[in-house]
């Protein structure tokens, strides 16, 4: 039944959905949060209130900017290559910095939305007409294909906001640092924010916001099945829930259906039954310490050159080198 069915998908999306929700117990990646609607969903997150991690970071980048400007500029110039730019809101700071000083840098901004890229260009153009962007859209697996056959000699930071790695398992991460290392050279940055443990209070609530965005952002995965894979999946019923482990530092986020039900996804030719209470797994969102850090980092084959955190030390910047 499995194998003749895989011969028809005719995208990833709907090889992933058909096997996450064929499996045990259910699951989706949150790969596929960011459709157009969970980029808005995911914008009005960052501005929630419990949401701690950008003005965290935010804070990190202002006060430490001089410095972090020092490192980035040691050798004459460098290309700084941000994946997952997203609006840039907290890079804009460096862009600023580096404008202001005639810095010698180019900006390239990565981004999986075209749309997000061609605002940010527009931004920056419109701001500092004298800094060179090149906007590139992508995956982060066809970004470092491409990194990895850069022909120049200039310096290249590297930079990963927002815990962005943060929906990757410990193995995944590795692979990931593991694949960026292998694109740098001597002299070359990784600058990359990752989120700290902390009261699990206080993580718990950024995944379960009083207002319901972050709610709305994980049926919105729902939706967009309903819309790509014309299913009819009814999100009334279905319940929201985040939950945090502090001992592994996993904040997790599940769906779980309140009834019996049977949703019917119609380009998948499939019917899926869930029972009262059963779950579907979408989301880990990671959280970090130190020793953590030094741990990957070394899996990876990375040195931790520098870090930065905010004044509650809720999020930290780490800066490595090969
Ligand atoms: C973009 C992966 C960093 O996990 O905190 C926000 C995504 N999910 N609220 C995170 C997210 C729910 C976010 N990252």
């Amino acid at each position: 039944m499995k194998t003749e069915q895989q011969t028809q998908f005719k995208t990833a999306f709907e090889q992933e959905v058909y096997e996450g929700l064929t499996t045990f117990p259910k699951k989706v990646s949150s790969k596929w949060f960011y459709d157009k609607k969970g980029d808005k969903l995911f914008q009005q997150i960052m501005e929630l209130p419990e949401y701690y991690l950008t003005g965290c970071e935010y804070e990190i980048i202002d006060t430490h900017k001089q410095e972090i400007t020092k490192l980035f500029q040691e050798q004459a110039g460098f290309d700084l290559i941000e994946l997952g730019a997203g609006d840039g809101k907290k890079t804009k700071i460096l862009l600023e910095k580096f404008a202001s000083e005639g810095i010698n840098f180019t900006y390239k901004p990565i981004d999986i939305s075209q749309n997000m890229l061609d605002e940010l260009k527009n931004a920056i153009n419109h701001k500092w007409p004298q800094i060179d962007i090149k906007p590139e859209q992508g995956s982060y697996f066809d970004v470092l294909k491409d990194l990895g056959n850069r022909d120049t000699d200039r310096k290249m930071v590297i930079m990963v906001l927002g815990s962005n790695i943060g929906n990757l398992t410990h193995p995944q991460a590795v692979d990931f640092l593991v694949n960026i290392r292998k694109t740098m050279r001597s002299g070359d940055l990784l600058f990359m924010g990752l989120d700290q443990k902390k009261n699990p209070e206080l993580v718990l609530s950024a995944y379960n916001d009083s207002q319901g965005i972050t709610e709305a952002f994980n049926k919105n995965l729902l939706h967009r099945i309903n819309e790509e894979l014309e299913s009819d999946f009814d999100t009334n019923q279905f319940k929201h829930w985040p939950v945090y482990d502090p001992e592994t530092g996993t904040a997790k986020s599940f769906l779980v259906s309140t009834q019996d039900q049977k949703v019917t996804i119609k380009k998948l030719n499939l019917e899926i039954n869930f029972t009262a209470w059963e779950s579907i797994h979408t989301e880990i969102s990671q959280k970090y310490d130190d020793n953590i850090v030094e741990w990957l980092s070394k899996e990876a084959g990375l040195e931790i050159l520098a870090q930065y955190s905010d004044k509650h030390n809720r999020f930290t910047d780490y800066v490595f080198k090969v």
